[in-house]
């Protein structure tokens, strides 16, 4: 590992304040409570700072374009644990994806020789410090031994529920059902102070970062094999999953901790983050919170497009064997244009934020490059890539012709065999609850309000526009 990146990193991620000579304060708290504990006074007294001194700056319009046309570039939420740039992509506390790879542990303990491990990130994301190993580990058992909390109904319900019910679906009931072990609603209900909320609200986001392995393994089991989840809880968070999941190569393990890493936050406008945040924002406890944004993750516009792509690229596939035609960069153009002449989408492509190809793609690129290059459905991708940009720059209409991180996951996944598609949603959500739930810790740390933003309608937008012509 280089020492000289991994510091440059921290001060990146975690400038630290010098202390009153002049040095630097130690790296003391040992436990992810304690880290962050010790890190709300500061952050509270910053916000009401920025509030105190700036808080009347104006800091950008609206136009009734962007009023009806979804909120696009509207500057109006406190998002802490990442940043999207629409040329460069996502950062993670101040860190690009490739500076993750080669700072943050990883399960063989060295940071650089494999994938970052979940409990990396999400320490990444809570603290904004760049952890150790022995962090990480601590964190690792924790989230292992807080993985007894899923109450006991959960299972049975889930169990219950019929199988062609779409795997998110179930993933949004279980969540939702495992919301009576909330040790925030108990505590809210009990009168806790408000400057109190985030202790309790950090036990229920580890409980939920904790069961929701299980609830989303017992679905694939129940959905497609015999309903049996084994755990191993010797391994790291993506790793025992992959064995509830029935997988068991280490080389999958380590897809796992590159997909559950990348699929972590999208700062906080995307649907299923903002949606965490809006119900949050009612003071509903983390695990409604963050079950109401499954629900937005589960449309096609957003996490729903990963299992899209998988089918777009297998009805191109049927097409074409059918007419007797090889899959190549010109039938893939001619499979487009049907797509986009029929007034589709193009599952994968494009991005309300994005300007530029997806980091989350061109990662995943390269996971491909080095474990599979050979592998027919990485080369069509690779093929819808090299012929997609152009084909949506041809046709005009499309902001980012460029590809996301949807059009990529699935067909690593299909390569370990992990075929059901319907189900990929589901990794996905897994995943997001890190960044939704990170970022709700600091929502009620630092006591954000309610979210209320102002409606109007379209009588009074027409006033409006009559009454002031220079607006
Ligand atoms: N294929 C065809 N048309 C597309 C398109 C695509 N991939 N992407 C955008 N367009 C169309 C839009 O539907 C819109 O058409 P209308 O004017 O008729 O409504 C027009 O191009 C302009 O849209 P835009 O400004 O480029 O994009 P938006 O911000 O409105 O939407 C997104 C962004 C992601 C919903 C859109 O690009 C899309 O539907 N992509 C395909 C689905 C997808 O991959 N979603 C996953 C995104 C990542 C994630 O959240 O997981």
């Amino acid at each position: 590992m280089n020492s000289s990146l991994v510091r440059a990193a921290r001060s990146i991620a975690h400038p630290r304040r010098p202390n009153i000579d002049g040095g630097l304060p130690a790296r003391s708290a040992s436990t992810l409570a304690e880290t962050l504990e010790s890190q709300v006074p500061a952050k509270r007294l910053a916000l009401a700072e920025l509030k105190k001194n700036h808080g009347s700056k104006v800091i950008g319009k609206v136009t009734i374009d962007q009023l009806i046309g979804g909120a696009r570039g509207v500057k109006c939420m406190l998002w802490e644990t990442s940043n999207l740039d629409a040329e460069e992509g996502i950062r993670f506390r101040g860190l690009t994806i490739p500076e993750c790879q080669q700072v943050l542990p990883t399960f063989s303990g060295k940071a650089g020789d494999g994938e970052p491990l979940l409990e990396s990130i999400i320490w990444l994301l809570l603290t904004s410090e760049v952890p150790t190993k022995a962090q990480v580990d601590g964190l690792t058992a924790e989230l292992h031994e807080r993985s007894s909390k899923l109450p006991k109904h959960v299972v049975p319900l889930l169990n219950s529920l019929p199988r062609d019910m779409h795997p998110m679906t179930q993933f949004s009931i279980g969540l939702n059902a495992a919301q009576t072990a909330s040790v925030f609603a108990k505590a809210y209900a009990d009168g806790v102070p408000k400057n109190e909320y985030h202790k309790f609200a950090l036990e229920d986001i580890l409980n939920v970062f904790a069961v929701i392995p299980e609830i989303a393994a017992t679905i694939y089991r129940n959905v497609y094999f015999d309903g049996i989840v084994k755990k191993d809880q010797t391994l790291d968070y993506s790793g025992n999953f992959c064995r509830m999941l029935g997988y068991d190569d280490p080389s999958f393990d380590e897809l796992m901790r590159l997909y559950l890493c990348i699929h972590t936050d999208h700062e906080g406008g995307n649907a299923s983050a903002h949606t965490t945040h809006l119900v949050g924002s009612t003071l509903s406890d983390p695990y409604l919170s963050y079950a109401a944004g499954l629900n937005a993750l589960a449309g096609p516009l957003h996490g729903l497009a990963n299992q899209e792509v998988l089918k777009w690229i297998q009805a191109l596939q049927e097409k074409f064997a059918k007419e007797g035609k090889e899959v190549n960069a010109d039938t893939i153009t001619e499979f487009a244009w049907e797509t986009l002449n029929a007034k589709k989408v193009v599952p994968g492509y494009g991005h309300a934020v994005l300007r530029k190809t997806d980091p989350r793609y061109t990662c995943q690129r390269e996971f491909g490059l080095k474990h599979m290059p050979d592998d027919p459905l990485f080369k069509i991708v690779d093929t819808i890539y090299s012929v997609m940009p152009g084909v949506l720059k041809e046709h005009g209409k499309v902001a980012n012709p460029y590809p996301n991180v949807d059009s990529h996951s699935g067909v690593l996944l299909w390569h370990y065999g992990f075929t059901q598609y319907q189900y990929y949603t589901v990794l996905f959500g897994v995943s997001r609850a890190v960044g939704g739930l990170s970022q709700l810790y600091w929502d009620r740390a630092l006591g954000l309000a309610l979210e209320r933003p102002k409606s109007h309608t379209p009588e009074w937008l027409e006033n409006f526009a009559k009454n002031n012509p220079d607006a």
